[in-house]
């Protein structure tokens, strides 16, 4: 498999820890890509020129990030991140969602910061702060369905927590939600996190 690969995205990163997770990382060989100049290779395989875009066993291109971690979930024999069906999936699905809502308001935010100033961003960018905030309360009241074996959901959760504390630490997310931040700090050093540290 190869793997269009950015080390500061947090998509890239929730699909490599699904890949270590499930032990199936080796086979997946990283590709270094700046999809904000449109490469042609990228664009081959995904018309929206993002990373993450994972080139399968099975020839076919796959993005986004939920997708590529349901068809990582198909690669090798360890246990599924994803139960087949019901409301277990659902579960890890609603839980992934809010993971990903994270980051892409977080992801949002700060391309927003990085443009020049004026009030429309500005208020467009309290909007994204406000929506983290909010869904970091939820996690603080479900903290305990986080907890046990890594799913697709958690990892969403951690891999958004990860991106708050690169991006935003100045924003310090664990004040008033320590139930969460407890929950964090323990699965952080799982190998899927600890080997996957954004840099950039
Ligand atoms: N929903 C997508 C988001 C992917 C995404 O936005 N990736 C960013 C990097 S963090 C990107 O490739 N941006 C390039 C662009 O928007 O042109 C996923 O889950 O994979």
């Amino acid at each position: 498999m190869t793997l269009c690969y950015s080390p500061a995205s947090p998509y890239v990163r929730k699909v490599m820890a699904c890949a270590i997770a499930r032990g199936i990382e080796g086979r997946i060989e990283k590709v270094p890509t700046n999809p904000h100049v449109s490469p042609p290779e990228l664009l081959a395989l995904n018309p929206f020129s993002k990373v993450p875009t994972l080139l399968g066993e099975d020839g076919v291109a796959y993005f986004d990030s939920p997708v590529i971690c349901e068809y990582l979930d198909t690669v090798g024999d360890a246990p599924p991140l994803v139960p087949p069906a019901g409301a277990a999936r659902l579960a890890v699905l609603r839980q992934q969602a809010i993971g990903d809502g994270i980051m892409d308001a977080a992801v949002g935010r700060r391309g927003e910061g990085m443009r020049p100033k004026d009030e429309a961003r500005e208020a467009v960018m309290a909007r994204q702060a406000a929506a983290v905030a909010r869904a970091l309360d939820l996690l603080e009241q479900e903290a305990d369905r986080l907890s046990g074996p890594l799913t697709l959901g958690s990892i969403a959760v951690a891999v958004a927590l990860g991106y708050l504390d690169f991006r935003f630490a100045a924003d310090a997310w664990r004040e008033g939600r320590p139930r969460l931040a407890t929950w964090y700090d323990s699965v952080a050093r799982h190998r899927a996190f600890a080997e996957t540290v954004p840099a950039g």
